[in-house]
């Protein structure tokens, strides 16, 4: 049996990581990958809100990555990895931060670009694969953006982001304008 590869974001995980690592899971298996949505610590009230929201299930808390196989989503600097991510094999990451300092013994896909959020990122990158997006990973997504964006006013925003937002908001059927919406509790 082959071994299952884990997508996880960092440590003390945001709704922008836990959904990165929901969405890029779900993609992942859409494409015929063994892809397992993990988390490095415990989620947020904001997080648990969006989850029930979506009735989506928390992904499998791994306290120890030694000798797994990752996909890193929303970080790639060891100082926010889960523990055991250098005896780990990383292959793959998908990030809106500055590079750090995550090394692999192979090629890897790498995919980092200065947008709001990760959640921004995969919503390209299920467009590059093209596997649609349902109702509930537009959802989770858009949460992740308007989570890591503070409803698309935090100074990080770009234009792709507020299109993105737009897009997922009528595939998911959410008003994010009226700060009623997916975002949660914050508003
Ligand atoms: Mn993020």
């Amino acid at each position: 049996m082959s071994q299952s590869t884990y997508v996880i974001g960092h440590q003390q995980p945001d709704t922008d990581t836990i959904i990165s690592a929901i969405a890029n899971a779900r993609l992942k298996q859409a494409q015929g990958i063994d892809a397992v949505a993990a988390r490095a610590g415990e989620l947020n009230p904001e997080t648990e809100f969006v989850l029930d929201r979506w009735d989506v299930e928390s992904p499998t808390l791994l306290e120890d990555a030694t000798d797994e196989k990752l996909m890193l989503v929303d970080h790639n600097e060891y100082s926010q990895t889960v523990a055991g991510a250098r005896e780990a094999t990383i292959t793959e990451v998908i990030d809106h931060h500055r590079i750090g300092d995550v090394t692999t013994g192979d090629p890897i896909f790498f995919h980092a670009e200065p947008l709001g959020s990760t959640a921004t990122i995969l919503t390209g990158l299920y467009d590059d694969a093209g596997v649609d997006i349902d109702e509930s990973t537009a959802g989770l997504l858009l949460s992740g953006l308007l989570s890591d964006t503070v409803v698309l006013r935090s100074p990080t925003t770009t234009d792709t982001d507020r299109e993105v937002a737009e897009r997922l908001a009528e595939i998911a059927d959410v008003d994010y304008e009226g700060r009623q919406g997916a975002a949660g509790p914050k508003e």
